[in-house]
């Protein structure tokens, strides 16, 4: 068992790692969002155009419906207009390359690096309303973090569901991780109290703690993660070094107002934007990460243990607007 799993996933590192797998799973994960784009801007392309108010319009609309929200969709219309007046831009292919310079320039300061090597243990909490993809992105972590021949503990601070502890026990299996869960439930402090006493013990490279999304009420599961925090620095004062809020892609940028209230709670390190192989409006991640000023540290781009890939704003660009040559 252990053997197969250790095979599989050295054999899977050389072609999931290589620029043209993380290409293609781009790609594949951004499809219906670039078949958006191409339905509506495939008229344009290899024509002549015309930088004139209706042209605007059009690409607005798009922007709109693609979910990236007024300021990116502002910022870019401005970029059109500015460049149109230095230099003229008659083709459409013109377009494209100031919508990825435009890019480039938002998602430059978006550094999605995880800094497991600065602490030891790396302690990593996830967190998110229910539903979000909390459970699954920590699984897919852990696998990702044994490729590059790291050691995991997982456990699962989300005692409220047994069918909840069970699924990341599995992901916890299919990644090659550590797992420890709560014997009597209920009570998410104690089992993560004990976790991270297991992690310092076996000297494990990193921490994940899996939270619940679902409480009986918001301002409970608010307290719950207070408390949580300060199980936490009890035993690592300067943890947790990471705490990822988990957000719906398919919610669109209602997501932002969750992000907000978790921001109340923790420092929100870094994004994690799941789900947008299940979206046609790829651009909310766009929006969320221009509005909250984090990093987007991860994409969830299908349901596969190796469809979490670190966010690459060059990817992004290219497989949302078909601009990759
Ligand atoms: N297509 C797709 N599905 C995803 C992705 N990430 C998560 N999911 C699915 O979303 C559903 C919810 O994921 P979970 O990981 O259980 O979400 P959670 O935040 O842990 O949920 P709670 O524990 O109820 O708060 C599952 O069916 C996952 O398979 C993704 O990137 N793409
Ligand atoms: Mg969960």
């Amino acid at each position: 068992m252990i053997f197969f799993k250790k095979k599989g996933a050295g054999s899977r590192e050389n072609s999931a790692g290589s620029q043209q797998a993380k290409e293609e799973k781009f790609d594949a994960g951004l499809k219906r969002s670039r078949n958006r784009f191409r339905e509506g801007l495939l008229s344009f392309v290899g024509k002549e155009i015309k930088i004139d108010r209706e042209f605007l319009d059009e690409i607005e609309a798009f922007l709109y419906q693609s979910d990236f929200g007024s300021r990116v969709t502002d910022s870019l219309l401005q970029k059109i207009e500015e460049r149109s007046r230095k230099s003229p831009v008659t083709h459409y292919e013109q377009i494209q390359v100031i919508i990825r310079d435009t890019f480039r320039e938002r998602f430059a300061g978006n550094d999605a690096k995880i800094p497991v090597e600065n602490h030891h243990p790396f302690v990593l909490l996830v967190v998110g309303v229910n539903g979000s993809g909390k459970t699954t992105t920590l699984g897919k972590l852990a696998y990702t973090f044994a490729q590059e021949g790291k050691k995991s503990l997982i456990i699962a601070g989300d005692t409220y569901r047994a069918a909840a502890v069970e699924q990341l026990e599995t992901w916890a299996q299919r990644a090659g991780a550590s797992f420890i869960k709560s014997p009597d439930a209920k009570n998410p402090s104690g089992i993560i109290y004990d976790g991270i006493q297991k992690g310092l013990h076996d000297q494990s490279d990193l921490i994940l703690i899996d939270t619940a999304g679902r409480l009986h009420n918001k301002a409970h599961l608010m307290e719950e993660l207070r408390k949580i925090i300060r199980v936490i620095q009890k035993l690592i004062p300067d943890a947790p070094h990471e705490n990822l809020l988990v957000l719906d892609g398919t919610v669109g940028q209602n997501g932002l107002i969750q992000a907000r209230e978790f921001g109340k709670i923790l420092p929100i390190s870094g994004l994690v934007v799941t789900k947008l192989d299940g979206t046609a409006k790829g651009g909310v991640l766009a929006a969320i990460h221009e509005e909250m000023g984090v990093p987007v540290k991860f994409v969830g781009l299908g349901e596969k243990i190796d469809d979490l890939l670190p966010f690459d704003a060059d990817l992004y660009v290219d497989s949302l607007f078909g601009t990759r040559n």
